[in-house]
């Protein structure tokens, strides 16, 4: 029931970027985790280890985070990695720093979900199952996905201000769900083939088209719609303005260099609000800058009803930023991505402390992925309400997609 070796190699992300992979051997054999990066990632999340050496592979390189899971794993041997949160408490005190840049946030999540994984087959558990168990959830629930349609900012050159155009399905489950979404994105595909659009795609899979006005991108949507067949009523839309990214802090505004506008925080709440009317949106994340604490608060006041505000870089996954959130009444949805804390545990009580506040949660990928389909088990097993794994394309994107297939199936068969 114990831990017998930790190993570590360098691989690669699906940008090309250098990720660390983790190996842990138990006597029930090796189970095997693959880390994610960001691209537009917030300020308050975790410290990614990298080696900054510009020889190999210019500064990204992840051999120093590799050589501290190296040095550290005679500690973990003979853990039981049943023990999730006692593994995890390890590292974290290993680790030694608040922002876990000593080791690395990315080494230790390599360890977190690889443990996580051996405890799931130590339990003879599903790991869906293994995750609902030690999150303390009561009902598997799958979730619903938002399907990343048009991408753009920073994760894409020559595109939309907006970072993330999604469509939400509605149908009777999530195989259904993903079935009419990915509908739509073939859909979506041929319009911008007859417009001569490019059709080349962004970092997740979703297409990159030189949209200058972002309403224009909200039509192309509604009409795929139609042509697919489906009614209006089968989607609603969600958006992520990742607004950190467009935000000069010396003119204090958000700077729409495509739509050759800029926004103060008053002028963003009413560009917000418009685009709502005129379009079925039901969810804004990262709205506002990671610091801006009162325009946060201000919007959810007014909106929180009927929208779903949702914290990204905002809250970076941080229980202690997540507590002030709800103090605050700051937003009323978690986006959850384990790499902005680092471990397993840590994630878990970010989870709970959403899910007792009575908000929505979302379980994220990041641009930089691999072929791991953890969070999709990790989604289903806390019961999130929502997930968001980029587009229907591309091996790292589908097999988060392909996973909660499996798994829906799974559940509708026993
Ligand atoms: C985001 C994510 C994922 P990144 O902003 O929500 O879509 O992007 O991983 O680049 O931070
Ligand atoms: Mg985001």
């Amino acid at each position: 029931m114990s831990i017998k070796g930790v190993k570590a190699r360098e691989i690669l992300d699906s940008r090309g970027y250098p990720t660390i992979e983790v190996e842990i051997l138990t006597a029930k054999g090796i189970f095997r985790a693959d880390v994610p990066s960001g691209t537009s990632t917030g300020k308050f999340e975790a410290h990614e280890l990298r080696d900054n050496q510009k020889k190999r592979y210019d500064g990204k390189g992840v051999k120093k985070a590799i050589t501290a899971i190296n040095n550290i794993s005679k500690k973990l041997i003979g853990m039981d990695p049943k023990n999730q949160k006692e593994i995890d408490m390890r590292l974290i005190n290993l680790d030694g720093t608040i922002d876990k840049s000593s080791i690395g946030a990315n080494a230790l999540l390599g360890i977190s979900i690889a443990v996580c994984k051996a405890g799931a087959a130590e339990s003879n558990m599903p790991l869906f199952e293994y995750i609902k168990k030690i999150s303390g959830n009561k009902k598997i629930k799958m979730p619903t996905p938002l399907m990343l349609v048009l991408e753009g900012g920073s994760h894409a050159n020559n595109s939309s201000d907006i970072q993330e155009f999604m469509i939400i399905p509605k149908a009777k489950n999530c195989t259904e769900k993903i079935r009419k979404g990915t509908e739509v994105y073939y859909a979506v595909k041929e319009m911008l083939e007859e417009k001569k659009f490019s059709t080349n795609v962004g970092y997740e899979g979703a297409f990159a088209s030189p949209f200058e006005k972002n309403e224009r991108v909200f039509e192309l949507l509604t009409t795929a719609i139609h042509k697919s067949k489906f009614a209006k009523k089968d989607f609603s839309f969600a958006i992520d303005m990742a607004a950190s990214e467009l935000y000069d802090k010396k003119m204090k505004r958000y700077i729409f260099s495509a739509e050759k506008k800029s926004y103060d925080e008053n002028g963003l709440i009413n560009y917000y609000n418009k685009l709502q009317k005129k379009f079925h949106i039901m969810s804004i994340e990262d709205g506002f800058e990671e610091n801006d604490w009162k325009s946060w608060k201000d919007f959810t006041k007014k909106t929180g009803k009927k929208l779903m505000i949702v914290g990204d870089d905002f809250l970076a996954t941080n229980p202690a930023r997540i507590r002030k959130a709800i103090q605050e009444k700051s937003c009323n949805a978690l986006l959850l991505k384990i790499n902005q804390i680092g471990t397993i545990n840590e994630s878990l009580e970010a989870y709970a402390l959403a899910k007792k506040a009575g908000w929505k949660i979302i379980v994220s990928h990041r641009s930089g992925e691999t072929t791991d389909s953890f969070i999709a088990d990790f989604a289903v097993g806390i019961g999130a309400d929502y997930v968001k794994f980029g587009a229907p394309a591309r091996g790292e994107r589908t097999s988060k997609y392909n996973e909660l297939l499996r798994i829906e199936e799974f559940v509708r068969n026993k």
